[in-house]
């Protein structure tokens, strides 16, 4: 059997229709609400690709400069022949550091709710890596999950969450899913990507970019709501406002009607006041003290930590207790 070039299994993905309800659900609010996590379709992951290469957007280069810089160090926390396990698998240039460092990894288990990604993935992956066995999983990794065990010796895990992913959930959902996570490890531990507290204006610029691309990435979840639910947003009526709220160390990512205008999405009318907000993404900023504190309410022990010069962005390596 050529396990290198296996075929994305599903172990837990969420339901079809799952972006109307979802939308439906969001625009009956008072306070009107889309949630980020369908920002993803084919257009806006290309978007959000431009977005890491933006001068503005510091934080895809800084983490990879961190992963490059650490590597062998952070192979050797993850131990000798261990699974890397991915969560949500994203840009493949960052796991590729991982997967050239580590030492003997015996297999790589990616985990999306993008069967075409992962095809994708492991497309691109076998032929540079043929001795890893690659397991990609179609998984909501929003929800509990139990990994099969490799068949054979006892294989250690070691997940990989980069990104500052971790960000767009609020502290106590990102909590339950660090939670989550450890359980899915089984005692391996978790190297994660987390964005810090700094000085607003920077990270005000990271969101409000000059090429206007973040704001793209906002308005494609209308267009994506045109496309695939038959929904009639006129996206050049809604602005792309992204404001840093330093109480609380988060952006806060809004499309606000420009307009008095009233849609329609699945036979049901909604009405947009001019100015009213609709609020499309939270990415929540850490200290590393702040991080590490969550991490370790979370059941996990903090161990490494690697950040810049600048301390813009950090890498830290949890381990399960
Ligand atoms: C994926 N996530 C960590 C990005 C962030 O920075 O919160 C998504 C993003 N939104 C606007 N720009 C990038």
């Amino acid at each position: 059997m050529d396990t290198n070039l296996a075929r994305p299994q599903t172990i837990a993905s969420p339901g079809q229709n799952s972006f109307a309800d979802s939308l439906l659900n969001g625009l009956r609010k008072s306070s009107k609400e889309i949630a980020c996590k369908y920002f993803y379709d084919e257009a806006g992951s290309r978007l959000f690709d431009a977005i890491c290469d933006l001068p503005e957007y510091y934080q895809t280069r800084t983490e990879m400069a961190l992963l490059a810089r650490h590597a062998a160090e952070i192979a050797a926390l993850m131990g000798d022949g261990a699974e890397i396990v991915e969560f949500g698998a994203g840009s493949l240039r960052k796991v590729r550091i991982l997967l050239d460092a580590a030492r003997n990894p015996r297999a790589y288990t990616p985990l999306d709710i993008s069967g075409d990604y992962l095809r994708h993935v492991v497309r691109s992956l076998a032929a540079d890596y043929p001795a890893l066995i690659l397991r990609p999983l179609v998984a909501d990794f929003m929800l509990p999950l139990e990994i099969p065990h490799l068949p054979g010796a006892d294989t250690p895990r070691a997940g990989f969450f980069p990104g500052s992913t971790i960000g767009n959930f609020k502290p106590d959902a990102a909590m339950a899913l660090l939670r989550r996570m450890r359980a899915t490890l089984g005692g391996g531990g978790l190297l994660i990507g987390v964005d810090l507290v700094k000085d607003p204006a920077r990270l005000h610029a990271a969101y409000n970019d000059a090429a206007g691309i973040t704001a793209l990435f906002n308005k494609n979840l209308l267009v994506r709501a045109n496309r695939e639910l038959g929904a009639d947003f006129d996206p050049d009526g809604f602005a792309h406002y992204a404001p840093y709220n330093a109480a609380a160390h988060r952006i806060e990512m809004y499309l606000v009607s420009l307009k008095r205008q009233s849609v329609t999405l699945c036979g049901q009318r909604f009405e947009f006041a001019q100015g009213e907000p609709v609020h499309t993404e939270d990415s929540h900023k850490y200290t590393i003290e702040s991080f590490r504190e969550m991490a370790a309410r979370a059941g996990f022990n903090p161990r490494a930590v690697w950040t810049d010069q600048d301390r813009l962005f950090s890498v830290h390596w949890l381990e399960s207790r």
